[in-house]
């Protein structure tokens, strides 16, 4: 299925729902072709099968990626970190026109590619995200993050969760937590209480886009389906 053009009106409607509750589920953003070539291109990555540099590609703790026979342990992988500016496929769905205008529309001004991750959550066993606002780890700066699925996200496999409105509560307080498997210190908003909380699934080749004061979390994969997104921040200029 393919894209549908962003025409004014459909950016002026994101935009208001957006205003209102600190996040959109704005649809479809890839091609089937697009989506295709792009989940692909993580298998691959994820199975060793294409280099990237090391370094970003990060495990579940306790795990090895590479095993004793030489192959790669593609679900002992839980995040790609920075791989626009290595891989062509990942660069190219990050710097999409559509998602950019969707951006330059929220953001009401001209913004740069920042940040992108892929972030795995393989069947069974995916990492819990904490509730949380992005700029507790990145500060107050004017940034929006685009959520784009690889698989569909649903309750049942670690979709994100929102609170409508959040966005204009200001920087909560934080504290950093850690997850079984997860090597990386998480930051927890202190007290959130989740009578508002919305579930956000979004299918396959879809996109969600954030403030970066909405707080949002996802719970852990007990399902049999994989959920892989790529989460792309783009900065304002
Ligand atoms: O993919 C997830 O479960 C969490 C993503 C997230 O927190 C983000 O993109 O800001």
């Amino acid at each position: 299925m393919p894209a549908a053009p962003a025409t004014s009106t459909l950016l002026a409607e994101a935009k208001e729902r957006f205003d209102v509750n600190g996040f959109i589920n704005f649809g479809r953003i890839l091609d089937d072709g697009e989506l295709a070539a792009l989940s692909d291109r993580v298998d691959a990555i994820c199975e060793g099968r294409v280099a990237v540099p090391r370094d970003r590609v990060k495990l579940h703790s306790g795990m090895e990626w590479k095993q004793p026979d030489g192959t790669y342990r593609a679900d002992a992988v839980w995040q790609l970190l920075g791989l626009a500016p290595h891989d062509d496929v990942i660069r190219a769905v990050c710097e999409k026109p559509l998602i950019r205008e969707v951006i330059e529309t929220l953001l009401e001004g001209p913004a740069k590619l920042d940040t992108d991750q892929v972030i795995l959550k393989n069947a069974k066993h995916g990492n819990e995200v904490p509730w949380h606002q992005d700029t507790s780890y990145w500060g107050q700066e004017r940034r929006m993050t685009c959520w784009l699925a690889i698989d569909d996200a649903t309750p049942f496999n670690g979709c994100m969760r929102m609170i409508p409105g959040s966005h204009r509560k200001g920087q909560l307080a934080f504290t950093p937590k850690s997850f079984d498997g997860c090597p990386v210190n998480l930051r927890e908003t202190d007290g959130v209480n989740e009578d508002t909380q919305v579930y956000v699934p979004v299918r396959a080749g879809c996109a969600s886009f954030h403030h970066p004061l909405t707080l949002h979390a996802s719970t852990k994969n007990t399902s049999p389906h994989r959920r892989r997104a790529l989460a792309i921040t783009y900065l304002a200029l």
